[in-house]
């Protein structure tokens, strides 16, 4: 079978996930649960980033040992994960031992290639960020991400001889277009690339919370040289089945660390003597009325919360339908709630209990057995037949709201056509026959995205089995035969308001 990686980026545990963690897993997520339908074996690896500066304060400031702490906080990411209904194979951590082994052994064999030299960093650091900064990257003299005054460091480090990598990285990303996605990131790094590449400082020697240089133990690995190689040390790098799934590595992350994922990790991969991972995807910020979610302003939305009073799928629907991938949305609980009462409750909660119901009253919860079909059942079984491929088409090029657009479309013309065909007035033996087949099909196309929905539709179908192990292509089928006896539907959505 065909392997497949898929990352998020590792998470920051320095606070409690906000709704931008819950964003980026949800796409992610989208794409996984379709790659495996599609026949892909799937590696979906997530996680927590949980060493450096900002970790340590922020055990300090608790009066926490740094480890409990992360302990404590990865446990936050990890809920988060089971209330949207994450489906990862990995969840990983940067204080697992297994990472810890492989980011000291890509540390040491770059040293051992003669690409890391020892000298004296100088300049600015963002303990944010966890990035260093040169004035001209500074906005007003603040960190143009968080707007702080950088702190001056003056400490012994080691280097990687970054710079020199500027021509290959900028010749691979000319030639391989899907390295760095949607176009306009790849123009901004590229643009970028034209000024001279500094050297990386990579260890650091004024605190101890990181992963140890194994060639000289004052010092810790910078944090970005430890957290980017977890997409190595979760699939068991260097083994040949990691190097399967590093074939097709795709790396889902935010617009604000493309440039370390880009630039930073690709020339590491290169001095490394690894391929550079597939396709880097960088998807927008979800934003609240237009601004930056900030503590201070009181707009970090609670993922976690949200979930549990409002459900996985309304909030998976929401964010992946409201935002296109790869642009910055807003989030508001009212437009969460139009799209759940407007789309998933009146179109497709609609849909199902009609077709079902209809089933279970009129024809003793059997399907019926269709005779010749007029116009309108034969555009409807078009419909049917086309759409996954339509779908699949979209997924890949990772345009998910259209794929999801797409889907809720032909549960739109499921409606219209039910309408239209009067199955109350006359003869419904075509009409309960594709209706069923077209529940079946929505519920396998609908399955990345709402999980939890399109299981209870294939139980109220009582087809056998579950929904997420099915052939993505086997939506365009009529699985559904005659005097099949369906199962019993309940209301599939409730209608939410403050
Ligand atoms: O950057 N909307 O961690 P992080 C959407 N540990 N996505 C957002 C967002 C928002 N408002 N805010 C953040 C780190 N993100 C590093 C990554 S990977 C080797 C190390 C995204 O917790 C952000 O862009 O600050 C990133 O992809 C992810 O959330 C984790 O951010």
């Amino acid at each position: 079978m065909k392997k497949f990686l898929i990352t998020t980026a590792i998470d920051y545990p320095s606070g409690k996930p906000h709704l931008g963690h819950a964003y980026e897993k949800i796409c992610t997520d989208v794409i996984a649960r379709y790659k495996r339908m599609a026949g892909f074996d799937v590696h979906f690896s997530t996680g927590t980033d949980e060493h450096g500066m900002k970790i340590q304060r922020c055990a300090e400031k608790k009066h926490k040992d740094p480890q409990q702490y992360v302990d404590e906080m990865s446990g936050h990411f990890r809920e988060l994960c089971e209330v949207l209904n994450i489906s990862y194979d990995d969840f990983i951590r940067t204080t697992d031992p297994k990472h810890i082994r492989t980011a000291q052994q890509i540390f040491r064999d770059i040293y051992e290639k003669g690409e890391i030299y020892k000298g004296t960093y100088e300049g600015l650091y963002c303990v944010d960020c966890e990035t260093y900064y040169t004035e001209k990257d500074l906005k007003d003299g603040k960190c143009p991400v968080h707007g702080t005054v950088p702190e001056t460091v003056s400490e012994e480090s080691y280097f990687f001889q970054m710079g020199k990598y500027r021509e290959k990285l900028l010749g691979h990303i000319r030639k391989h277009k899907e390295y760095i996605q949607p176009d306009a990131k790849r123009h901004e790094i590229e643009n970028r690339l034209n000024d001279p590449l500094k050297d990386l400082s990579v260890s650091r020697t004024s605190f101890d919370w990181g992963v140890p240089v194994p060639i000289d133990e004052k010092h810790v690995q910078y944090v970005w040289m430890d957290a980017l190689i977890n997409y190595l040390s979760t699939i068991g790098w260097p083994s040949d089945e990691a190097k399967e799934y590093w074939k097709s590595a795709v790396h889902i992350i935010g617009k604000d660390i493309v440039w370390h994922h880009t630039v930073i990790w690709g020339s590491i991969l290169m001095a490394a003597g690894i391929p550079l991972p597939k396709t880097v995807y960088v998807h927008g910020f979800v934003n609240i009325k237009g601004e930056k979610m900030s503590k201070s302003g009181g707009t970090v939305v609670n993922p976690v919360e949200l979930a549990v009073k409002y459900g996985a799928d309304p909030m998976r629907y929401f964010l992946v339908s409201e935002i296109p991938f790869g642009s910055d949305g807003d989030f508001s609980l009212e437009s969460l709630f139009t799209r759940n009462n407007d789309e998933l409750l009146n179109n497709l909660g609609n849909l199902v209990n009609r077709i079902l119901t209809f089933i279970s009253s009129k024809n003793a919860s059997k399907v019926t057995k269709p005779g010749k079909y007029d116009e309108a059942d034969r555009a409807m079984e078009k419909s049917i037949k086309r759409y996954p491929a339509v779908v699949a088409k979209l997924l890949d090029s990772f345009n998910l709201q259209a794929a999801l657009d797409n889907v809720m479309k032909l549960a739109k013309e499921g409606n219209e056509y039910f309408q239209q065909k009067e199955p109350w007035k006359r003869d419904y033996d075509n009409c309960l026959y594709i209706g069923a087949n077209l529940l079946r099909s929505l519920a396998i196309m609908l399955s990345p995205f709402i999980p939890e929905s399109a299981e209870k539709i294939w139980k109220y179908l009582n087809l056998p089995g579950s929904v997420h192990k099915q052939k993505w292509d086997s939506a365009a089928e009529f699985g559904v035969r005659p005097h099949h006896v369906i199962g019993t539907p309940e209301p599939l959505f409730k209608r939410l308001s403050v």
